[in-house]
């Protein structure tokens, strides 16, 4: 991990990220909605709204994978902490960091708990999770970092060993080729006594992955349209939210969960920096991939792009399973 100084760091930000990341969201927008069929990165689901329906959706009966993960990590975070010996700990798309105290409290009582830095790209629920955290862990320097994890990015000096977490499935949002190439930064960055923990969303019985993006509570449909209010927000786009509808499905043949925005009726709409876009009835916008393991796929993936896995920590259900692993280099 390079060890210099970054402008990212909350309570120093320049405006200077706040417009490249405007610039790199008209571009990611007009690229996808200009492409056929039409799609939204769903790192755009993570505004203050998006993150706070998100912190909602973990709370779902339907939801498995959150309390799936958080029993594993009660279960096996001793275990975890032992071997890797971890003084810092870093977190790709930290969001609210309740899981991550487990593996803090855990730092804690080995008395080696020196560095958290949380790294995601919503930065007003970063900084909100960041002066919690700086509450509860006053010995602990919490140094959070405003960032896409799928950009290259700089992190503070950090204390030796790290233990670099990427928690909640969050990988399933990447095709394989996209996910190796980013854990092949992790990988590239890592000293040998660090350590990669990775959190990944177990194959299952396919109507239970279905509930689990389709709660009736409506939730996860409001988390998917919220997509488009902020594209109404913040760059002055005319959507109108209900001549949209939320649709998840999954693929057992491609083991992903899609989840789309289909157009109920034919319509245009203006976004003043890309144009006129026009939407026929049924087309949809896909806004989300959610691939969902077994061991071989996850070992696919670790080895490709440079880790190792040591340790293979699968739920008791096999719902959900954590995987330890350390660079090969
Ligand atoms: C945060 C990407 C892991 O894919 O399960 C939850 C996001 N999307 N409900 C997931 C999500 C719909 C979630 N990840």
């Amino acid at each position: 991990m390079s060890e210099t100084p970054t402008p990212d760091v909350v309570g120093g930000t320049p405006p200077y990220t706040v417009r490249r990341s405007r610039q790199q969201m008209v571009r990611d927008v007009r690229k996808g909605l200009t492409s056929t069929p039409k799609e939204l990165s769903p790192k755009y689901f993570y505004d203050e709204r998006g993150s706070v329906l998100f912190e909602e959706i973990t709370q779902l009966p339907e939801y498995y994978l959150t309390r799936s993960e958080r029993a594993l990590l009660e279960a096996r975070v001793t275990g975890i902490v032992a071997s890797a010996r971890p003084c810092s700990l870093v977190e790709l798309g930290a969001g609210s960091a309740t899981k991550t105290r487990i593996i803090l409290d855990a730092m804690r009582r080995e008395g080696c708990a020196e560095l958290y830095v949380p790294i995601d790209v919503s930065r007003d629920f970063l900084e909100a999770t960041a002066l919690q955290l700086r509450n509860d862990y006053p010995e602990v320097g919490i140094v959070p970092v405003v960032s896409d994890i799928t950009e290259a990015f700089t992190l503070p000096a950090l204390v030796a060993p790290t233990l670099i977490v990427f928690l909640g499935s969050t990988i399933g949002n990447f095709p394989r080729d996209s996910a190796v190439s980013l854990l092949s930064h992790v990988a590239a960055s890592m000293a040998p006594t660090d350590s990669f923990l990775l959190g990944a969303d177990m194959r299952k019985d396919p109507d239970v992955i279905r509930r689990a993006y389709n709660d009736s509570s409506g939730i996860t449909a409001a988390f998917n349209l919220n997509i488009l209010e902020r594209l109404n927000r913040e760059l002055d786009a005319n959507f109108t939210i209900d001549a949209f509808e939320h649709r998840a499905i999954y693929s057992t043949e491609l083991h992903r969960v899609e989840m789309h925005l289909v157009a109920k009726r034919p319509h245009k709409v203006v976004i003043p920096e890309i144009g006129e876009l026009c939407f026929r009835e049924g087309e949809t916008i896909r806004t989300e991939l959610s691939y969902k393991y077994d061991r071989e796929s996850l070992d696919d993936i670790l080895s490709a792009a440079g880790l190792i896995m040591e340790k293979w920590m699968p739920a008791g259900d096999a719902s959900f399973a954590l995987a330890l692993a350390h660079s090969a280099a």
